[in-house]
């Protein structure tokens, strides 16, 4: 990890034609959404292969079902924080800036951020387990058991990627293309562990980014950063762009 300074970042978003972030499960938790590997984080509690995979929903789809609409309705009452819409005035900001997501809480979106690439999909949204038909919303959730298929009676299931899932290609490979022609490359609130996500800041560095990582712990990605902010986003972001704002 080398010596750089907030100087030399915002030096680098200044002179920047194209900038990307990689946000994970920690750009929310300031929202009140548990991250997932931080000690109270959502793993804590369960086993990841029996919530987040195929087999864990068909062995147990109930738990995996009731699961999902417990996380559904503390995102549906949370809010973006500051590191959201700081997020979103970078966008505003500097000309080419993308929003690479592993989160499904959709509070990029809510704080203003525009073309966010979903990497691992959206809780919000449903599909049918069996024939893939779309539910975006129009499925009653209020019941407790599974709702099912209006078409082929199949269990409706959370439209997220499941461990042992292929990401959507359009999602991945837009992700890559971006995280190749990035002059500063972010790496926000992830701890650096899912593939093939955790990939994106080291193609972004292999092209010859500055890279940031904004985190307050250590992760396997801190000793390839450029900069390594050990602060928590919704109190670097927003210094971040204040920084910028003096000089551009
Ligand atoms: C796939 C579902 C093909 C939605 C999730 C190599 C290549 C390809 C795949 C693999 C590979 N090696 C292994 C694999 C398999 C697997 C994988 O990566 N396993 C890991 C665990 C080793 N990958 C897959 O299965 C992917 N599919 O590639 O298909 C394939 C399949 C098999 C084998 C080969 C190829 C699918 C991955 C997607 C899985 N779905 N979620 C949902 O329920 O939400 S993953 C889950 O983890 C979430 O999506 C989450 O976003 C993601 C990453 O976690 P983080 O966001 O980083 O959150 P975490 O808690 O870990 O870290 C939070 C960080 O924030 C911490 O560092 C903390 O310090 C920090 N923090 C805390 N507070 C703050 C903060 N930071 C800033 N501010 C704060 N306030
Ligand atoms: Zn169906």
């Amino acid at each position: 990890m080398s010596n750089k300074t907030l100087e030399d970042l915002v030096q680098k978003l200044k002179d920047a034609q194209n900038v990307s972030v990689l946000t994970g499960a920690g750009v929310s938790a300031e929202s009140g959404i548990k991250t997932f590997r931080d000690p109270d984080g959502l793993w804590a509690k369960f086993n990841p292969q029996e919530l987040a995979s195929i087999d864990g929903f068909m062995s147990n789809p109930e738990l995996v079902w009731e699961w999902y609409m417990n996380r559904v309705d503390i995102v549906n009452n949370s809010t973006p924080n500051d590191g959201h819409f700081a997020l979103s005035k970078l966008q505003s900001i500097i000309k080419d800036f993308s929003i690479i997501t592993q989160n499904v809480d959709g509070l990029h979106q809510k704080a203003g951020s525009v073309d966010v690439i979903e990497l691992h999909g959206s809780i919000v949204k449903n599909k049918c387990f069996d024939c893939g038909k779309k539910y975006d919303g129009d499925i009653d959730t209020s019941e407790k058991k599974i709702p099912r298929c209006k078409s082929c009676n199949g269990l409706i299931r959370p439209d997220v990627v499941w461990f042992g899932e292929m990401l959507p290609a359009n999602a991945i490979r837009k992700a890559q293309q971006e995280a190749e022609k990035s002059d500063v490359f972010f790496s926000i609130g992830t701890s650096a562990e899912v593939f093939p996500a955790a990939d994106l800041p080291h193609i972004a560095k292999q092209n010859g980014a500055f890279l940031v990582e904004i985190n307050p712990n250590n992760t396997v990605l801190s000793k390839f950063a450029d900069l390594k902010v050990a602060d928590t986003s919704a109190n670097a972001l927003p210094t971040i762009v204040e920084e910028l704002k003096k000089v551009i």
